[in-house]
């Protein structure tokens, strides 16, 4: 998988060369660079935001930049593009989300800063081949720019990629849950620390038992259980 992204400040991907997705990019797993988009513009200021039209508070990322560099990826390889653009606005980020964007052969995030891209740098990809644009939120807050939403969903999705994660059967279990993530609570030695005991039934050695409790416990904390009341 190629992953891009288009950022006005690169060192703040500085952590992905670290841990499990580090390895997966040294064994070629993923393929990782980050563009800056300043080399895209072409004043003396390197500038790349401007005053809003309609006035009001902040300034907007101008669309010339965004649209050199989202070429140049374009251009660069064969590959269909799924164009990420980080926004609080966007459809919400999720399990299922990452499950579909994990088979992309090129992921490029665009990271917005300030109030946002010129909206028309998405009406403009949302109509060019090869490229399938998503407007996308990490949750209802407010960053000041997109790159670390681009790194919860770079995470989220390499690790999903087979052979970046050492024990595959983790993410087996987990795509038997509807959110896709093991829910249950977990315990390991001692049994009993500062008078808290393990559940019984997490000793017992009745696996039918165990998974029929952790069953349950996973869906009481997902509240599935009050929902489907
Ligand atoms: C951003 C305008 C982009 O704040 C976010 C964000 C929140 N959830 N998901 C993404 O992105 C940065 C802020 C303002 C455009």
């Amino acid at each position: 998988m190629k992953i891009t992204a288009i950022t006005i400040f690169p060192e703040y991907f500085a952590p992905i060369k670290l841990s499990l997705i580090g390895k997966a990019i040294e064994s070629k797993l993923i393929d990782f660079k980050t563009v800056d988009l300043r080399e895209f513009t072409h004043d003396n200021h390197r500038t790349v935001d401007d005053t809003p039209y309609g006035g009001g508070a902040g300034m907007v990322m101008k669309p010339e930049p965004w649209g050199e560099a989202i070429d140049a990826e374009l251009e660069s390889s064969e590959d269909v593009l799924d164009l990420v653009i980080l926004t609080p606005s966007g459809t919400r980020f999720n399990q299922a989300f990452a499950n579909k964007l994990v088979n992309s052969k090129k992921l490029v995030f665009a990271c917005g800063r300030y109030e946002g891209i010129d909206a028309r740098v998405a009406q403009h990809y949302e109509k060019v081949d090869g490229v399938r644009v998503h407007e996308v939120s990490i949750g209802d807050y407010v960053l000041n720019g997109g790159e670390v939403a681009a790194l919860v969903m770079i995470e989220a999705i390499t690790r999903l990629i087979p052979g970046v994660i050492g024990n595959p059967e983790s993410l087996l279990q987990e795509s038997h849950n509807e959110i896709g993530e093991v829910e249950y609570p977990v315990y390991t030695k001692p049994s009993n620390w500062r008078g808290l005991e393990v559940p019984e039934v997490l000793t017992s050695g009745n696996h039918g038992e165990i998974a029929r409790w952790r069953r349950q416990e996973g869906l009481r904390r997902s509240e599935l259980l009050r929902k489907s009341e």
